[in-house]
C-alpha cells in the first residue's frame, strides 16, 4: 500500500479522497493554488503545498508544479478526482516517468477512450451495443450526406474528440446537412483542434444511464450497477440516481454483464464510468468516462463500497476487495449538485458563506468542503456540495431528500437548493416519466 497520496484536486473531492486515505492509513498531501489556502481540503491534509496562482491553467493543471510538490513531499502516488487533468493521459504518462503511480487507468486507455471515434470502435468489438451511425470519421459533406440519407434522418453530427455535447449538430433534413457539417467541423477544431467529426442516428427522447465499472491488474472486473443522470441542463447534471426508475432487472442485469466484459476485455485498471443513451428498451453506448465521477456517492450508498478506498487499492496492484454475488444492492440512493448561482438565471454567486448548517439524520450524507465563514472563491466550478440520500425505495428518498433540503442553511450566497425542491416535486420526476431534454423544456416555460 502507498504510504503517501498527493490529491492535484480542490473542493468536495479533495476532501473525500484525504478521507478515504485517513481510513486507510494513508498520508495525504493536498496541493493547492493561493485562492484555496483556506479551504478544508488544506485543513484536513497531513500536508499542503501551494503550487500557484487562482486561474486552474496556474495550479490545478500545472503539471510541473505538481510533480514537484509530489517529489518534495516524498508522495508515491496521485489521486486526479474529477476535472482538472483527471483526464489527461499527457498527465497520466508523465506521473508514471516520474516514478508515482497515477490513480487511474493507464494513459493509453485515457487516450483511447478520449477519441470518440475509436472509443466507439474499441467498445462495440467488445460487444456493447452503439448507436447507428458512420463508420468512423467522416471528410467531406458528400460522404456524410449520403451516409444520412441511408440511415434517415435526424441525424446528429459529433465532434471526435469532443464529449460534454460541444460542437454537436441535429440535422432534420438533407437540405441542412451541409451547412451543419461545416459548422460542426469549424466548432470541433476551434474547441479541441482537431475537426474529425464523425455521425450517429439521433435519438429524439432518451434517458441518460451510465454504469460503474471497475477493473484490477489481475484481470477482474465488476459492475456496480447504473445510475440515471437524465436531470441535466446544458449537459451539467442535476440529479443522478441508482437504480433507474426506467429499468427491468432483466435489462440492468444484462447491460451490467456487458459492461464488465467490455472492462474485462480492456484490461481496464480502476474505476470507469460507461455511458449509455437508454430509449424505448435499448441501450446505447456513448462515452467512457475514466475518472471517479461526481455522482459516485450514489453508488456507494447502494452498494456500501467505499469507491476511492477501491480505487487506491488497485492502484496499489491489489486484487478488487468486491466480488460480484459477494456484495448486495440495498434500496435506492439520490443525490443532487448545490451549487452557487442563481437559482433562476444559473449566474454564478460566490462569496463569502455567512451562516451553514449541515443536514443530517437518518441516510442523510452531505459531500462538501464549505463552513460558516468560508469564502467561495469565484475561479472555479460553483458546485460547493453534494447531498445524498439513501432510503428503502425512491419515494422514500424524494420525501428525505426534501427533507434534508428544508434543514439545510446556506446563507450568503445564492444556491439552486430552492431549484431542486422544485424538480423533486413535479409530477414527472416523481412518477419517473422524463428524458434528458425534460428539465430544459420545463425551464423554457418559466418553471
Ligand atoms: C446523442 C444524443 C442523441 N442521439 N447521441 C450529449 C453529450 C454527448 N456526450 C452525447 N450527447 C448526446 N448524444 C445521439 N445519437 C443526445 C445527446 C444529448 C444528451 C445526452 C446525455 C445527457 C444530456 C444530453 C443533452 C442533449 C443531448
Amino acid at each position: 500500500m502507498f504510504k503517501k497520496i498527493l490529491i492535484a484536486n480542490r473542493g468536495e473531492i479533495a476532501l473525500r479522497i484525504i478521507r478515504a486515505c485517513r481510513e486507510m492509513g494513508v498520508g495525504t498531501v493536498v496541493v493547492h493554488s493561493t485562492a484555496d489556502a483556506s479551504s478544508m481540503a488544506v485543513r484536513l491534509a497531513d500536508e499542503s503545498v501551494c503550487i500557484g496562482p487562482p486561474a486552474g491553467k496556474d495550479s490545478y493543471l500545472n503539471i510541473p508544479s505538481i510533480l514537484t510538490a509530489a517529489a518534495l513531499t516524498g508522495a508515491d502516488a496521485i489521486h486526479p478526482g474529477y476535472g482538472f487533468l483527471s483526464e489527461n493521459a499527457q498527465f497520466a504518462r508523465m506521473v508514471e516517468e516520474h516514478g508515482f503511480t497515477f490513480i487511474g487507468p493507464s494513459a493509453d486507455l485515457i487516450d483511447r477512450m478520449g477519441d470518440k471515434v475509436r472509443a466507439k470502435q474499441t467498445v462495440q468489438e467488445l460487444g456493447l451495443p452503439v448507436v447507428p451511425g458512420s463508420d468512423g470519421g467522416v471528410d467531406t459533406a458528400e460522404d456524410g450526406q449520403r451516409i444520412s440519407e441511408e440511415m434517415g434522418f435526424p441525424v446528429l453530427i459529433k465532434a471526435a474528440s469532443g464529449g460534454g455535447g460541444k460542437g454537436m449538430q441535429v440535422v432534420r433534413e438533407a437540405g441542412q446537412f451541409r451547412e451543419a457539417f461545416n459548422t460542426a467541423r469549424s466548432e470541433a477544431k476551434a474547441n479541441f483542434g482537431d475537426d474529425t467529426v464523425y455521425i450517429e442516428k439521433y435519438l429524439e427522447k432518451p434517458r441518460h444511464i451510465e454504469i460503474q465499472v471497475f477493473g484490477d491488474s489481475h484481470g477482474n472486473a465488476i459492475h456496480l450497477g447504473e445510475r440515471d443522470c437524465s436531470i441535466q441542463r446544458r449537459h451539467q447534471k442535476l440529479v443522478e440516481e441508482g437504480p433507474s426508475p426506467v429499468l427491468s432487472q432483466e435489462e440492468r442485469d444484462k447491460i451490467g454483464k456487458l459492461a464488465a466484459d467490455t472492462v474485462r476485455g480492456l484490461g481496464y485498471l480502476g474505476a470507469g464510468t460507461i455511458e449509455f443513451l437508454y430509449e424505448d428498451g435499448k441501450f446505447y453506448f456513448m462515452e467512457m468516462n475514466t475518472r471517479i465521477q461526481v455522482e459516485h456517492p450514489v453508488t456507494e450508498m447502494i452498494t456500501g463500497i467505499d469507491l476511492i478506498a477501491e480505487q487506491i487499492r488497485v492502484a496499489a496492484g491489489e486484487k478488487l476487495s468486491v466480488q460480484k454475488d459477494k456484495f448486495r444492492f440495498r434500496g435506492h440512493a439520490i443525490e443532487i449538485r448545490i451549487n452557487a448561482e442563481d437559482p433562476d438565471t444559473f449566474i454564478p454567486s460566490p462569496g463569502k458563506i455567512t451562516q451553514f448548517h449541515a443536514p443530517g439524520g437518518l441516510g442523510v450524507r452531505f459531500d462538501s468542503a464549505i463552513y460558516g465563514g468560508y469564502s467561495i472563491p469565484p475561479y472555479y466550478d460553483s458546485m460547493i456540495g453534494k447531498l445524498i440520500v439513501h432510503g428503502r425505495n425512491r419515494d422514500e428518498c424524494i420525501r428525505r431528500l426534501l427533507r434534508a433540503i428544508r434543514e439545510t442553511v446556506i446563507e450568503g450566497v445564492k444556491t439552486t437548493l430552492p431549484l431542486h425542491e422544485w424538480i423533486l416535486k413535479q409530477p414527472e420526476f416523481q412518477s419517473g416519466d422524463y428524458t434528458i431534454h425534460w428539465l430544459e423544456q420545463k425551464l423554457s416555460e418559466g418553471r
